[in-house]
């Protein structure tokens, strides 16, 4: 267990968070690991791996299916992990929080089923310039098949939302407005409750896309009235192959399965069948029930926390880091917006984003590079990609002084 340390003004005990995370004692090239790559997933903590290694070792068996103890007791736990869920985003009821595979899986969800029922010839989805892919493609599959039109809420130099613009798109014919709280690529908080009310006051539903935000805003989809809100486990230091899709009742009550097959129907016959109640219709087959149970254990680790102390800390990395590349000759942070999560950005001067990062993992750091699955922001900035530093709550100012040494160096050597 995590230790009870944390209140803001004593401070986040880091070493104590860092003990947690085995992983972040070993070494990379001969290098203690530096690892700054967490918008593409987080480093997870050893209750986390306990609860992995603790469900296979003692009750491993199939949910809402046996009535021995290995399944009842596998079927409490996968339980419990949604009431957690449904805690943590202040969702109205248990039965709105679908278990997907992750975002992508929850976006593309609503794509298939809401989107074909309702998205005819003419109608209008609205996304944002800075959208991950997994908030693109689905739309663009769902308005290809059905004659629709995707428009797009442009981004400033900032790289925040023109908000101005996004009112002008907005229209009789929008049916859907897909934006993300968070941006992968620049850090960019948007503001959701501005947009949402906006698109409601057009008669538009909206999706919001939480993977990069749930693990460091608190989240209330109540308060802030989304339509429908996708995120992933493993970005807030759970396991991989676990979202959470949550959905306003009315509409996941009235919109299709998304997959047939086990879990999903209430009675199946040659003639016709007939779909479970919420949250199971959603939930086809044998669901991932290791990282459903681990992720509860990734919750309870965020909330041992606490968001706030989380965020705090990480604005000051996010300062300190932004300052401190800023002094670096040539380098150039790419979105500069008021309201960021933990991640910068930045490209220097004639280097291209690839070979400083491969030059730094010789140096221990993880960072991502390239588009960063955000192509058309990249073509909008006539960039290439970028460099990304994204930091969690496990990193510290003297892992970024080493991203600094690191990154000085590469520039030395490329240049
Ligand atoms: N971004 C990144 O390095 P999945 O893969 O389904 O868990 O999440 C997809 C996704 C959707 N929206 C946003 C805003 C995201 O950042 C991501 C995942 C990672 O930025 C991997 S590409």
């Amino acid at each position: 267990m995590i230790e009870p340390v944390t209140t803001i003004k004593k401070g986040l005990n880091i070493d104590a968070i860092r003990s947690q995370f085995p992983i972040l004692n070993r070494e990379v090239k001969g290098k203690p690991l530096v690892y700054f790559d967490n918008a593409a997933t987080s480093q997870k903590p050893q209750c986390v791996i306990d609860a992995l290694v603790n469900y296979y070792t003692h009750y491993n068996a199939n949910v809402h299916r046996g009535i021995h103890t290995l399944a009842e007791e596998a079927t409490l736990a996968m339980e419990k992990s949604r009431d957690a869920a449904q805690e943590f985003i202040n969702s109205e009821s248990r039965e709105q929080v679908i278990f997907t595979k992750g975002t992508t899986e929850g976006i593309n969800l609503v794509a298939e089923t809401w989107g074909r029922q309702n998205i005819g010839a003419g109608d209008e989805i609205i996304v944002s310039n800075i959208e991950h892919h997994s908030n693109i493609v689905p739309w663009q599959i769902l308005i290809e098949e059905k004659g629709a039109t995707l428009k797009v809420i442009p981004v400033n130099e900032k790289g925040e939302l023109v908000i101005d613009e996004y009112r002008k798109l907005l229209n009789p014919r929008t049916r859907l407005v897909a934006v993300n709280h968070a941006s992968n690529a620049l850090g960019t908080i948007n503001p959701v409750k501005e947009i949402i009310d906006a698109a409601h006051k057009a008669g538009a539903l909206v999706l919001i896309d939480g993977a990069q935000s749930t693990v460091h805003l608190d989240i209330d989809v109540q308060g802030m009235d989304c339509d429908f809100f996708a995120f992933s486990s493993h970005k807030m230091y759970g396991p991989t192959g676990v979202g959470v899709l949550y959905g306003k009742k009315e509409l996941l009550e009235a919109m299709p399965p998304f997959q047939g097959g086990g879990e999903m129907i209430k009675e199946v016959t040659f003639e016709k069948t007939t779909y479970n109640d919420l949250p199971y219709k959603y939930e086809a087959g044998t669901p991932n029930i290791a990282d459903i149970i681990a992720f509860k254990a990734a919750i309870d680790f965020v909330n041992g926390i606490g968001k706030r102390n989380i965020k705090q800390y990480e604005d000051e990395l996010l300062q300190y880091g932004t300052g401190q590349l800023k002094e670096i000759p040539g380098v150039r942070i790419v979105g500069e917006a008021k309201e960021k999560v933990s991640v910068i950005s930045f490209i220097v001067d004639k280097l291209h984003p690839q070979d400083l990062g491969i030059l730094l993992d010789n140096y221990g750091i993880a960072v991502r590079t390239g588009h960063h699955c955000a192509q058309p922001l990249m073509d909008c900035y006539r960039i290439p990609g970028t460099v990304r530093a994204s930091f969690a709550v496990y990193n510290t100012k003297e892992e970024i002084d080493e991203l600094v040494v690191g990154l000085k160096k590469a520039i030395k050597m490329l240049s």
